[in-house]
């Protein structure tokens, strides 16, 4: 185990009778090493408190109880302020974060690794006994992750609650998560380069319950948000609609234009207004909504086609939507167009920062 000296941060909530079995595993697991096991409390009432001072007495345990506050994310943090080690280990105390994986975390440090994260959807992880709903949801909000926040992308599961860094990945950053996520505000606020993931299969509750509630999803959504705005792509965002609607005036202005100079028909006068809007459309994108992100590898050509394939496609998606709602369904013409913009749009964006810039 080296020099290194681990403080692991554990925030507990009602958790009295996982506690033992929790510190139990970790003492063998760091068997032989410094290491210290600081326990993060928001005044439970169910005796976890007197279990940990108990436990303090034969194990490297420490405990902070807060008062005044409560959240996950927050009392993660309060534990880092405690912490003494060079490496910082979070994860709950609730044993679905298996002990053992801290190991692999650790070797994955010591192999050079400035943060390791645990993870459930690399080969080898996973959490078998979701349902479908919960895989879902849990799917879905790394998705919006790795969509708005880019350096998220680096890990498959940047939900994970369960990671080990060095401290020096946060030296001089300003953390202000909101909810449960801490690992998502250090993924795109913290100094981490290398990262790695090791699986880990996410284990069943087997006593106590979960403080996880609607209120969490909601957070999560708020905190998406509010590091978009700490971070520049709220505005990358609103530039890209901003760009999208200055590309309907330009397609407007030449299908006038059109109509004014030649006496094309009703259909070929449209292609002109289509196509300049989009490389209209591809220059502003290129030079302000992703002007940072244009040396990803793919030459300006190569931008070019692909946001002109993408926007087509776009366009036909447009186009299909709104005909089959005013056909088939027989909803408003205006209404079904609008739709189809709106999901037109949600595909432009999603290939554009995926793929063309990404
Ligand atoms: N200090 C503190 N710990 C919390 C809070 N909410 C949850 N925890 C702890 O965070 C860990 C994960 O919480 P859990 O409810 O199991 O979330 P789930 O695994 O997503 O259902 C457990 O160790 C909880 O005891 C909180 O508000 N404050
Ligand atoms: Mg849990």
């Amino acid at each position: 185990m080296g020099e290194n000296v681990i403080s692991l941060v554990i925030p507990t909530y009602n958790e009295r009778d996982n506690l033992l079995p929790l510190v139990e595993r970790l003492s063998s697991v760091f068997a032989g090493g410094k290491y210290e096991i600081i326990l993060v409390d928001d005044n439970s009432r169910d005796g976890t408190i007197d279990v940990a001072n108990q436990l303090a007495a034969k194990y490297p345990v420490k405990i902070f109880v807060r008062t005044k506050e409560r959240g996950l994310a927050t009392a993660v943090l309060h534990g880092f302020k405690y912490a003494q080690g060079n490496f910082i280990g979070v994860m709950d105390a609730d044993l679905q974060h298996p002990p053992e994986i801290n190991a692999a975390l650790l070797k994955a440090l010591e192999g050079g690794a400035d943060l390791a994260v645990a993870s459930r959807y690399i080969p080898g992880g996973g959490c078998p006994n979701w349902g479908l709903t919960r895989r879902i949801i849990s799917k879905g909000a790394s998705f919006l992750a790795h969509l708005f926040l880019p350096s998220t992308r680096q890990v498959k599961d940047p939900m994970s609650g369960f990671f080990m860094f060095r401290r020096d990945g946060l030296e001089g950053v300003e953390l202000s998560p909101t909810g449960y996520k801490i690992l998502l505000e250090m993924l795109v606020m913290g100094k981490f380069s290398r990262v790695v993931e090791v699986p880990f299969i996410f284990e069943d509750r087997s006593t106590g319950a979960s403080k996880m509630k609607a209120r969490q999803q909601i957070d999560y959504l708020k905190h998406i948000f509010s590091l978009m705005r700490r971070k520049g792509e709220l505005a990358r965002f609103l530039k890209f609609v901003g760009v999208g609607l200055s590309g309907t005036i330009v397609n407007l202005g030449i299908l006038r234009l059109v109509n004014i100079f030649t006496d094309w028909s009703g259909y070929i006068s449209l292609i002109p207004g289509i196509e300049i809007s989009i490389i209209t459309n591809f220059a502003l994108n290129d030079y302000f909504t992703f002007g940072d992100r244009r040396s990803a590898g793919r030459t300006f050509i190569g931008r070019l086609l692909r946001f002109n394939l993408v926007s087509l496609t776009g366009a036909v998606i447009n186009y299909g939507i709104a005909a089959v709602l005013s056909q088939i369904a027989g909803l408003n013409i205006y209404l079904s167009d609008f739709i189809g913009i709106v999901i037109g749009f949600i595909w432009n964006y999603l290939w554009s920062n995926f793929w063309t810039w990404k």
